[in-house]
């Protein structure tokens, strides 16, 4: 989407009564601040921000912008209301979708089966950077001939590209005291984890939704494997290990003399990223872990947690795979 162009409006709410309904609006940044700006007549929320406004004269109710290039939009949920937005988002420019949500389970509006399949998954997809990728498959699939959509077997591209839209398990292991569980809070932006220079701080698999500079994943915090531990952290373990099994990347991460403490049972395709943590520390540049690290950072200082963030995005979803002009196997 170019920056020129106007944002794409559409619903994920059924066109029925209801409490609320859903829109949403997306596009460059700029376009997304001028949309709302002229609907709702005042400056449009900034990322993260919820905020009750007026849709006119038509109705009001909330807007919650989740990215820079995305918000919701939520009136009241009822088909006068809805039409009316419709015809505002129209005069103001948006590219409408011309589809319904009429049951959880069709489309029937669609123009083909993939636009079906499509709108079915912008619906759900996790990742920001899912929805611009989405929204053009209809039209390189009507390039590539629409019935290959159904026959065509995913490769291993469109494998992962999909974690755009089911979010991506990443499984953060190492020794005890590593800073694993600041790590996490660092991403979070909030206390997720509890840390502590106790080692065995971490007693159960912790895990929450992050968003990856665009790219939603699943990251796991693990209880730090270390030598006498008792009952309650084997268990925590065992755990640990449960979430492994499943992950599709993991962070190896340690700090300066605590060496590289590994869990076993990691699938043989998970991606593997080692780091060193605590780069701070005036040890940590002559340390023996550090040639072995691809990356230095600091959960506590915040240095080095962006090109963390940027080397696991890509990993998972190479920029590589969403510049690639074919069409995608989505569903
Ligand atoms: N200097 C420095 N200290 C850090 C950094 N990250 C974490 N720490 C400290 O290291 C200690 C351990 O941090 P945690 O995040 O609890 O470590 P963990 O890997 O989760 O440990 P377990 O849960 O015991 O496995 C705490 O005192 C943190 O404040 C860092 O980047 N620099
Ligand atoms: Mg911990």
């Amino acid at each position: 989407m170019s920056e020129a162009e106007p944002p794409l409006w559409w619903w994920s709410t059924a066109n029925a009564p209801g409490a609320i309904a859903v829109a949403h609006v997306h596009g460059p940044a700029r376009e997304v601040d001028r949309f709302l700006a002229a609907l709702c007549g005042r400056a449009a929320p900034r990322r993260g921000e919820v905020a009750w406004r007026r849709f006119g004269t038509v109705d009001d109710g909330v807007v919650a912008r989740t990215d820079e290039r995305h918000a919701l939009v939520m009136p009241h949920g009822g088909p006068r209301i809805r039409a009316l937005l419709d015809a505002r988002a129209a005069e103001l420019g948006a590219r409408t979708a011309t589809v319904e949500v009429r049951s959880l389970h069709g489309w029937p509006e669609a123009a083909d089966e993939v636009e079906r399949a499509m709108l079915s998954a912008l619906a759900h997809a996790a990742s920001p950077m899912a929805i611009d990728l989405l929204a053009a498959q209809p039209a390189r699939w009507r390039a590539a001939g629409v019935d290959a959509f159904a026959r065509a077997t995913p490769d291993d591209r469109d494998r992962r590209l999909r974690r755009l839209i089911d979010p991506a398990r990443v499984v953060v292991t190492g020794p005890a005291n590593a800073g694993k569980s600041t790590l996490l809070n660092a991403l979070a932006g909030r206390e997720v984890a509890i840390e502590h220079d106790m080692p065995g701080t971490t007693r159960d698999s912790v895990a929450a939704r992050i968003d990856l500079a665009g790219v939603v994943v699943d990251w796991f915090d693990t209880p730090g494997a270390r030598d006498g531990m008792d009952d309650i952290e084997r268990a925590a373990a065992l755990l640990a290990a449960r979430a492994l099994a499943s992950a599709d990347l993991v962070v190896e991460l340690t700090a300066p003399g605590l060496g590289w403490r590994t869990l076993d049972g990691a699938p043989a395709s998970a991606l593997r990223i080692r780091a060193l943590n605590q780069a701070d520390r005036p040890d940590a540049a002559s340390c023996p872990e550090s040639s072995d690290a691809a990356l230095r950072i600091s959960a506590r200082t915040g240095e080095g947690v962006t090109d963390l963030v940027a080397a696991v995005r890509d990993a998972l979803v190479p920029p590589a795979d969403l510049r690639d002009p074919r069409p995608w196997r989505f569903a």
